[in-house]
């Protein structure tokens, strides 16, 4: 993979360098079924949205609708990659039972990307879970596993002929930290013990998830497919130096970013690393104990750096960082998210354009990534924050449905179409 950096003359005395991407790049965004498709009635969270009185999910972006006339807009804008994920409980709202018209309407969705050139990423489990597993104990039950693996058998016969890159879980370690520790989510347990068992149990469906999609890959005689996790990386920073604060730092540097991938290499289940990446967590440990070691952040706001508007810090830095450190891996990288929610558009083009000029500085230094996929296409539905955070290139009227495409939108165009980032610097040289 060719990188270069390249430096133009822009006036006399002022060079501009122009950073540019490998020719074969990816480049695109990324939605999830829940938080954009709308009406997902039968799936766990319809439910808890109703009995916690949230913000409700409702119509979200009607994308299951419109979601034609969204790619058409990703197109225009140059994205040659999507991802998206495929809601469980639409393909199978009762146990057993799988919808033929969910699956065709998967099909159709997966042939719009591929009349406009756009290469599918397909995620099979995006937080939500169907109602009807919930119901059984969800992943704490032990059938969990093999239900999962029957869901995405059925998903893959059908989409292998035009899928190339799959994701089999998202996030896996926000969604048991959320749903079984912090109990912020469905089911809100807060319990270390099943959230342990809930972690084992998504490393276990990846695992044999990954097993099948080769092996119905090999079976149909299609060439490999390119299958991971995408795995929500942060960059744990000392607050200041003491021993406490890099111990815990390198803790939560090796179980929360790289557990399931350290996991997933031993086990030869991983053709690449997909890393979710949006923040800095400035560690200062008050005392040392386990759930200090665990979570205990900065109060003070040493170091300060912008904020998004949920008040997560914005650190470009963190990402090469980042990065480097997973090149002992030796597997091509693709940024399956990377995002900002913010009320100044203006801000948003700044947090791309300073990631990609990460991205681009860990590549020089050897890291092979593949492609990067902006957080969102369209403002969405934030989980438990409701429709407030707004992350997407294209921004939404939720009561018209109305699009409108974001200037942030058009400048990462520029980037899509050419492969080159354009930086205006005015630093004399001389
Ligand atoms: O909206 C989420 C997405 O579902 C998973 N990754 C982080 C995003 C922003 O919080």
């Amino acid at each position: 993979m060719a990188v270069q950096v390249a430096l133009h003359e822009k006036k006399r005395e002022t060079w501009a360098p122009m950073i540019q991407f490998p020719k074969d790049f990816l480049w695109g965004a990324a939605t999830a079924a829940y938080q954009v498709e709308g009406g997902n009635i039968h799936a766990d969270w319809w439910r808890w949205e109703k009995k916690t009185g949230k913000e409700n999910s409702g119509l979200a972006c009607c994308h299951y609708d419109l979601y034609a006339s969204d790619f058409a807009l990703a197109k225009d804008l140059g994205h040659n990659a999507h991802r998206l994920s495929v809601e469980w409980s639409r393909i199978e709202p009762e146990e057993g039972k799988f919808s033929e018209e969910a699956l065709k309407h998967y099909v159709d969705v997966i042939l719009a990307l591929k009349a406009r050139r756009i290469e599918p990423v397909v995620t099979l489990h995006h937080f939500t879970n169907p109602a009807w597993l919930a119901d059984s104990g969800g992943w704490e039950n032990k059938k969990s596993v093999a239900a999962f693996l029957h869901y995405s058998e059925f998903m893959v016969r059908a989409l292998a002929a035009y899928v190339r890159y799959w994701i089999t879980v998202n996030e896996p370690t926000i969604y048991f930290s959320h749903a079984y520790i912090l109990g912020v989510w469905p089911p809100q347990e807060k319990s270390l013990w099943k959230a342990w068992t809930i972690k084992n149990r998504l490393a276990e469906a990846h695992i044999k998830t990954y097993r099948l999609i080769h092996k119905i890959y090999k079976k149909l005689n299609i060439p490999k497919p390119s299958v991971s996790i995408a795995q929500h990386m942060q960059a744990f920073v000392p607050c200041t130096p003491s021993i406490k604060n890099r111990f815990a730092t390198f803790l939560r540097h090796q179980w929360f970013n790289l557990g399931y991938i350290d996991m997933f290499v031993r086990h030869q289940a991983l053709d690449f690393i997909g890393v979710n990446y949006y923040s800095r967590q400035l560690v200062e440990l008050e005392k040392w104990g386990f759930r200090n070691l665990a979570a205990d952040v900065c109060k003070n706001n040493h170091h300060p750096v912008e904020k998004n508007s949920l008040g997560w810090d914005i650190y470009p830095e963190g990402l090469s960082d980042l990065l480097l450190k997973l090149k002992k891996y030796n597997l091509p990288v693709m940024i399956t998210e990377n995002g900002v929610c913010v009320s100044d558009d203006s801000r948003r083009w700044e947090y791309i354009a300073g990631h990609l000029r990460q991205m681009h500085q860990a590549m020089e230094q050897g890291v092979p990534v593949t492609g990067y996929l902006y957080w969102s296409l369209l403002d969405n539905f934030e989980w438990d924050k409701g429709f407030a955070p707004r992350f997407g290139l294209i921004g939404m009227d939720y009561k018209t449905q109305q699009r409108t495409v974001r200037e942030s939108a058009v400048k990462f165009s520029k980037v899509c179409k050419t492969g080159i980032l354009e930086e205006r610097s005015h630093q004399l040289l001389g």
